[in-house]
């Protein structure tokens, strides 16, 4: 059986800022075990190793495995791919759905394209919409966010500041927010107790995402209404059941969501959406900002525009 390592660069259609990486084109690893595949593709800015190090690990892990052992990655983004391309899928997954819209840009450009985008939906807007702040003037984010409550009275919207805001600044920030449109505000402060503080100060409700990929201690609240996994930089399946488990039992609802992975990477992290998470529209809009693919229409992963690093042969 073939035990294969693959990379693909995915121009962006514009260049992405990833906490201050300027990013042209996303890179990542594509694994292939006995015709089963994984992605293993870390994110700069949000990953804390490099794709260096992911190759490095990828080619020590399948040396392994093809000398009959068990591979025991230690990297989030190796864990992820290793585990989707050796996993027992189940058969029967239900449907997944769509994932929910991400508007990203300038608040005053997208303000300024609001109604071409809700004409857009016409009769269906989506039932969330997420956008990311602590980006722009305060001002003008507000001014944006108010809008779309305006104009898209039936649409709950998330919104993520990636820890960008002081205690002080995101209770500004959340005292003139619409709070009753407002579905969760994903880590407004790099701090778990000073998100916290903002919650209980403001009264709006809480996303963690960061937190959880750092792997950083929190305590249930009940202003905390989603656990939004990105397996990617979590890293081991396991890990990830975990928190779907405590979720569960903390009665928070788990948003999967991407790290701009391929469309191969995001149709996994689909299933895994619809596996543990049904009846929640995942974090997955972000395949339109690539403009290429790594897969065909079929399903199939076109290998031809893919660069082999290894090919090596499994005895078992
Ligand atoms: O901040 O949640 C984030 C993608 C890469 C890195 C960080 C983030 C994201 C997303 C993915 O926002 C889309 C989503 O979660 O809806
Ligand atoms: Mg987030």
């Amino acid at each position: 059986m073939q035990l294969v390592l693959y990379r693909y660069s995915l121009p962006f259609r514009q260049p992405l800022m990833f906490k201050g990486n300027r990013l042209a084109n996303r890179e990542g690893l594509l694994v292939c075990i006995n015709g089963q595949w994984g992605e293993i593709a870390p994110l700069p800015g949000f990953s804390t190793e490099t794709l260096v190090d992911a190759e490095a690990e990828s080619l020590a892990c399948l040396a392994a495995i093809q000398r009959g052992e068990k591979a025991t990655p230690t990297l989030p983004s190796v864990q992820f791919g290793f585990d989707c391309a050796q996993r027992q899928w189940p058969a029967n997954l239900p449907a997944p759905l769509p994932p929910y819209p991400l508007l990203q840009g300038v608040p005053r450009e997208l303000l300024l394209g609001l109604d071409n985008i809700v004409t857009g939906w016409g009769a269906l807007p989506p039932s969330r919409l997420k956008l990311k702040v602590a980006r722009y003037a305060m001002a003008e984010e507000l001014a944006l966010i108010n809008q779309l409550a305006i104009q898209l009275p039936k649409t709950k919207l998330i919104l993520d500041a990636n820890g960008g805001w002081t205690r002080e600044q995101a209770q500004r920030f959340c005292a003139r927010l619409p709070l009753k449109q407002i579905d969760y505000l994903e880590e407004p402060c790099a701090a778990f107790a000073d998100t916290i503080a903002v919650a209980e100060a403001t009264g709006v409700s809480i996303g963690l995402d960061e937190t959880l990929s750092r792997q950083e201690e929190w305590r249930y609240h009940p202003q905390l209404k989603a656990l939004v996994i990105k397996p990617t930089l979590i890293g081991s399946l396991s890990a990830c059941e975990a928190l779907v488990k405590r979720a569960r039992e903390c009665n928070l609802r788990v948003v999967i969501s991407s790290s701009f992975e391929s469309d191969l990477g995001l149709g996994l992290l689909s299933r895994l959406a619809s596996e543990w998470s049904p009846t929640e529209p995942p974090g997955l809009d972000t395949g339109h900002w690539l403009s290429g693919r790594v897969t065909n229409l079929a399903g199939a992963v076109m290998i031809e525009n893919l660069h082999c690093l290894s090919t090596m042969e499994n005895s078992a």
